[in-house]
């Protein structure tokens, strides 16, 4: 589960009888030491400070609970299932720069799909990495799916297009588009991916249901950067927070929930295919003081 995470949150608070301005400016840094922006932690222990004192919070336990239910109302409005189609296919474009967690997460997406009696169908549009598509076909072998390729360096939207017909020839009701995180130009990532959204556009006559964007959990602040991009390139729908398992940080969810509106849909928490659960703030609140 989500055990570890916000540690040095934890550890400022454990073994505090009172709370006084040291307490709060320890717990300031440790909030920034686990990648919440600094004005954010700022932000944050002013207001734990105006708690303290108007409910006469006086020991360590109360501002952990401040903090928490802080942190939970923060995330909660941001916690949304995935968006599923009432007219099937579902198309889930999953996104994000080189290295993130993209191509694990949709082996986890596949296997949460046919966990629920569903039938995925993988798109291999990652034509641009060497053995991308060998990856995924792996994955596709592992979890029991098909899996649409072609060969490397091929047009990534032409993918996109066979897979979709594949589809709904064959009854599958969702497919799950691979992308590559790396073209030579950023520009052409962004023009590729737009690309492959007209496709989607044109056969579906609606857009992506799921421009899904995987985040890795220990980049840091860069990570803003990436939500600003893609949002701006191709709309993001939801986002994917992959690698939760090996941070002991995770602010930096609370710095893009004060920077975007953008549903935090999914967290992966491991390298398997069963290592992927649904974002709750509740429990991520709960999680950052284990
Ligand atoms: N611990 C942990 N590792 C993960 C998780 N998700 C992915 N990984 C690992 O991260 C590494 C990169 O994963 P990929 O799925 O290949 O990432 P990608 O975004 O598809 O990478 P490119 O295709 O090269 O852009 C692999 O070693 C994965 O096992 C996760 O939730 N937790
Ligand atoms: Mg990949």
């Amino acid at each position: 589960m989500l055990r570890g995470l916000f540690k040095r949150v934890g550890a400022v608070l454990r073994g505090r009888a009172i709370v006084d301005d040291e307490l709060l400016e320890s717990l300031e840094e440790a909030l920034i030491g686990a990648d919440v922006s600094a004005p954010l932690a700022m932000e944050m222990v002013d207001e734990l400070r105006e708690a303290t004192e108007h409910q006469h919070i006086t020991d360590a336990e109360g501002v952990k609970q401040a903090l928490q239910e802080r942190v939970v109302a923060m995330l909660q409005p941001l916690e949304e299932p995935l968006n599923i189609a009432a007219e099937p296919p579902t198309v889930i474009l999953v996104l994000g720069v080189n290295g993130v967690g993209k191509t694990t997460s949709i082996a986890k997406l596949a296997y949460h799909f046919k966990q629920q009696g569903r039938k995925p169908l993988l798109a291999a549009a990652d034509t641009f990495r060497a053995a991308a598509i060998e990856q995924l076909e792996v994955w596709a072998e592992r979890v029991g799916c098909d899996i649409v390729r072609q060969k490397q360096g091929a047009d990534s939207a032409a993918v996109v297009y066979d897979a979709i017909q594949a589809a709904k020839a064959r009854g599958h009701d969702v497919v799950i588009c691979d992308t590559a995180g790396r073209l030579h130009t950023k520009v052409n990532l962004m023009e590729e991916l737009k690309k492959i959204g007209r496709v989607v556009q044109r056969e579906m006559g609606r857009e992506a249901d799921e421009r899904l964007l995987v985040i890795d959990a220990t980049t840091g602040q860069n990570a803003v950067n990436q939500v600003r991009e893609f949002s701006q390139a191709v709309g993001v729908t939801g986002l994917l927070i992959a690698k939760l398992d090996g941070t002991a940080k995770g602010g930096i969810l609370l710095t893009i929930a004060r920077e975007f509106a953008i549903p935090i849909k999914l967290v992966g928490n491991g390298e398997k295919m069963q290592d992927l659960q649904p974002f709750l703030a509740k429990e991520f609140a709960e999680g950052m003081f284990d």
